[in-house]
């Protein structure tokens, strides 16, 4: 809760085996970093936290494949990671790692305090083991084929070509990576967090969903993203089991207890003890107490994270904390869905991404761009997606013709007119009353929407602020009124300063270094701005993104991606992931159907459902309302116009209360992805489909 006295906010730690791509950006350190800033503007007592994660099995596989030790490869990617989040301008008040000392202590110390109060169980199961190297071997380190789609290069837990998750037994001809031999299963000892036991009593269902802990008012759950208690809930309904949180590997956190020898921590039972050793090195450079951060009640532990985190920080390391004891639990978890790329998804190792290095590198000085057009897009209730004609637009249609042209006409005008001076206000008209009172509440707003973790929507009402500021001098013309009012001139300079200097504040979590630069501009720091105040000269705050620019990064990831899997063809040719053929059927059963082109007249979300929109369709015939389950896909006011296939004949449904005349034809890919069937070229409302 935001009145808490401090705040401890925590973005995931990036995994140190490759570099950071737009998706980690949009999806996790970007809302962290402007929620950060946003607390830290009012005065807030903030640590923002965060760190490289380190140990885990992909690590040493890949030091293996690159032939060189684990330790180097963190080593080289800590060092880009960091770097690329300095430059780039997110500002932890520190960026720690997982292979430091003070972790490994931390660490140690959550285990064997969650092994003396008997949190944990033994077990030994069948493991698959190379004999020829004397080690037991991570999923990482089996590979075989595909049971779901054939491929031969399928991980124990997981196949990278068709996405699905796998546990090494289900693979066909496993194969240890490292001897190449076929693995044998033998017995291994594991000690697994038994999160039925400790959760029997119900109390993290309940925390989840009413935010109270102990009986105590602990977090505001109608704050909590729909998704993230959507998840929380499916597991806890499935039932948790117990979850293992050792393994035989020999990077990571030795397991500290008797007969641990040769095993370490799983790297997801460490990796979130990582925030607290941080802050502990945090503390310790800055002489604070970081038990303060932890500890007190009066302290709001906020963890961002992208989607696929959720179960970690929402679940599982709640109940660590818990069963460790003294420690206060996440006051909000605003996990994000996936940012895609290009129509695609993100996947790094088919380098489909955008990298963050190479975006600074080839775009010197833009870093609020990628910012803005990151949070305009940010994937906070779906996934979204990124292109770079929308980055294009968006810089040149809103940043530089909205922002920057504002912010440029008042000061170059205030110095024309006024050399630089803020001219007083002489009257104020209806207008201008409006303007000022729409000032106060754009910044009450975007307080109010960032405190509930609404970055996207906090950044448009910034923006509609500038848009305002905008019209109201292409409304009123100064620039002709000199002529014939000037004392009406000067109220218009002033009121237009005091939104340049508002948008100066409200930007500020969002747009840092260009609210510097405007605040430089207007020589001011505070939140007005008086008449008699001297302002400095016009500097260009965005420049026009230029198609070439463009066309050169769509190239260059076109270049350097390797073929998308799902567009590769199976051994004779099909798509592995199409569905199977339907039984067949005769022509006659194929012409019951009557199907025509429509066009969609209106369109609105169905009052009851979520998925669903509601929609008149001209038909040719008649017009229509069908209902269909596409909101997910599509925003109502997107789809008025387009010409569609219909199926006219269907006997007419009740769609949750609305009766659905008919429907609409979709195609839907391999991801479950949907798109209208529509004529390729205009065709009369009620022209056949046959
Ligand atoms: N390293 C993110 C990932 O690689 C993971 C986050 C840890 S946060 C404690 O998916
Ligand atoms: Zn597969």
């Amino acid at each position: 809760m935001n009145d808490k006295k401090r705040h401890t906010i925590t973005a995931a730690l990036p995994y140190a085996n490759g570099p950071l791509h737009l998706g980690h950006i949009a999806g996790c350190y970007l809302p962290a970093d402007i929620y950060s800033r946003y607390l830290k503007g009012k005065g807030k007592d903030v640590l923002f936290v965060c760190g490289s994660d380190e140990h885990g099995a992909a690590i040493t596989l890949r030091a293996k494949k690159e032939d060189t030790t684990p330790q180097a490869i963190v080593d080289k990617n800590h060092t880009i990671i960091k770097k690329a989040f300095e430059d780039f301008g997110i500002e932890f008040d520190i960026y720690h790692r997982t292979s430091s000392k003070l972790h490994h202590e931390t660490a140690s110390e959550f285990f064997k305090t969650l092994y003396d109060k008997k949190a944990f169980k033994e077990e030994t199961t069948n493991q698959f083991y190379d004999e020829e190297n004397k080690q037991f071997l991570a999923d990482r380190y089996i590979v075989g084929t595909c049971p779901n789609c054939d491929s031969p290069n399928a991980y124990g837990d997981q196949c990278e070509k068709c996405g699905s998750a796998l546990s090494p037994s289900e693979l066909i001809n496993p194969k240890s990576t490292i001897s190449g031999n076929k693995p044998i299963l033998k017995e291994t000892k594991h000690w697994f967090l038994k999160m039925d036991e400790l959760t029997e009593d119900g109390w993290l269902n309940d925390w989840i969903e009413t935010g109270k802990l102990d009986g105590v008012q602990q977090h505001d759950a109608s704050k909590w993203r729909k998704q993230v208690i959507g998840q929380c809930k499916s597991w806890i309904d499935n039932g948790l089991l117990p979850r293992s949180i050792t393994r035989d590997l020999d990077w990571g956190i030795k397991v500290p207890v008797e007969g641990g020898e040769g095993k370490v921590l799983y790297v997801w039972f460490d990796a979130p003890i990582g925030y607290i050793s941080a802050s502990k090195q945090w503390a310790l450079d800055n002489n604070k107490n970081w038990e303060d951060y932890w500890k007190d009640e009066d302290t709001e532990l906020v963890h961002f994270i992208g989607k696929d985190n959720i179960v970690f920080h929402a679940i599982i390391f709640p109940i660590i904390l818990k069963t460790h004891g003294g420690y206060i639990l996440p006051t909000n978890v605003p996990a994000n869905e996936f940012l895609n790329l290009e129509g695609d998804k993100i996947s790094t190792s088919r380098n489909w991404a955008v990298w963050l290095h190479e975006y600074l590198e080839d775009f010197p000085n833009k870093e609020d761009e990628l910012r803005y057009v990151l949070t305009s897009i940010a994937p906070e209730t779906k996934d979204s997606e990124f292109t770079w004609k929308d980055y294009q637009a968006r810089v040149n249609n809103e940043l530089v013709a909205i922002l920057g042209n504002f912010i440029n006409r008042s000061v170059v005008l205030t110095h024309k007119y006024y050399e630089g001076i803020v001219p007083p206000i002489e009257s104020l008209t209806d207008y201008d009353n409006e303007i000022i009172s729409k000032i106060k509440s754009t910044q009450l707003k975007v307080d109010e929407l960032l405190s509930h973790f609404k970055f996207r929507d906090a950044q448009t009402e910034a923006m509609t602020l500038a848009r305002l500021g905008n019209k109201y001098l292409a409304d009123l013309e100064p620039w002709k009124l000199i002529k014939t009012d000037e004392n009406r001139v000067k109220t218009i300079m002033n009121i237009a300063l005091q939104i340049s200097n508002a948008l100066s504040i409200v930007f500020e979590p969002f747009l840092p270094n260009t609210c510097t630069k405007l605040k430089h501009i207007l020589n001011n720091n505070a939140v007005e701005i008086s008449a008699g105040h001297q302002i400095n000269k016009a500097e260009l705050l965005y420049q026009k993104i230029e198609d070439e620019a463009i066309e050169t990064q769509i190239k260059k990831l076109k270049e350097k991606a390797s073929p998308n899997p799902s567009e590769g063809r199976g051994k004779d040719g099909s798509n592995p992931k199409a569905k199977p053929m339907k039984d067949e059927i005769t022509f006659d059963e194929f012409t019951k159907m009557d199907i025509r082109i429509g066009t969609i007249l209106t369109a609105e979300k169905h009052p009851d459902a979520d998925k669903l929109i509601k929609m008149t369709v001209d038909t040719g015939i008649d017009e229509r309302t069908i209902v269909s389950g596409i909101a997910e896909h599509y925003k109502p006011e997107d789809i008025i116009g387009k010409q569609v296939s219909v199926l006219i004949n269907l006997a007419p449904r009740k769609i949750r209360g609305i009766e659905s005349q008919g429907m609409i034809l979709m195609a839907e890919n391999n991801e479950g992805n949907l798109a209208f069937v529509s004529p390729e070229k205009i065709i009369d409302n009620g022209g056949i489909i046959s």
